[in-house]
């Protein structure tokens, strides 16, 4: 192997390595994490709601359908951690919280989580970012925080 080939090699392996700590560092910085495994309890559901644990948590439970997120409006509390809980009526949809990294897909038959703190009061709309049908770009929800 030549010199030159092998300083080209080492580089570019540098290179790679720079790159991935780098995304390392910005998912860090930017509290960018996976979404949890769910229990196998936890079943898929045809019907939005809203529950309180008794700590004050918020937990919502959408259930995205051609073409509107359920519930379509819901109040959350400002700095307190929310939890999303996702599923689809009907075929798979997008679901991502405007200013937010919740980003989650409704597929069915399946169920996904996030958990949220919504620092600052205000409006954030729910978007479905998966294109489901004609009126796919009506379908938005929003949380009002508060
Ligand atoms: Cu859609």
């Amino acid at each position: 192997m030549d010199r030159l080939e092998k300083i080209v090699l080492v580089f570019s392996a540098g290179l790679l390595g720079i790159f991935f700590l780098a995304l390392l560092a910005a998912a860090r910085l930017q509290a960018i994490d996976v979404p949890p495994c769910l229990p196998p309890e936890v079943k898929p559901f045809s019907a939005g709601r809203v529950d309180t644990l008794p700590d004050g948590t918020r937990q919502l439970f959408y259930v995205a359908r051609m073409w509107r997120f359920e519930p379509e409006i819901v109040e959350v509390p400002v700095g307190k951690p929310v939890d999303i809980f996702l599923s689809a009526g009907d075929v798979t949809h997008g679901f991502y919280l405007s200013w937010t990294n919740t980003n989650l897909m409704a597929i069915p038959g399946a169920v996904n989580a996030y958990t949220v703190k919504i620092e600052k009061p205000g409006i954030y709309p729910i978007i479905c970012h998966e294109y489901c049908g004609s009126a796919h770009q009506n379908m938005v929800a929003y949380i009002l925080a508060k």
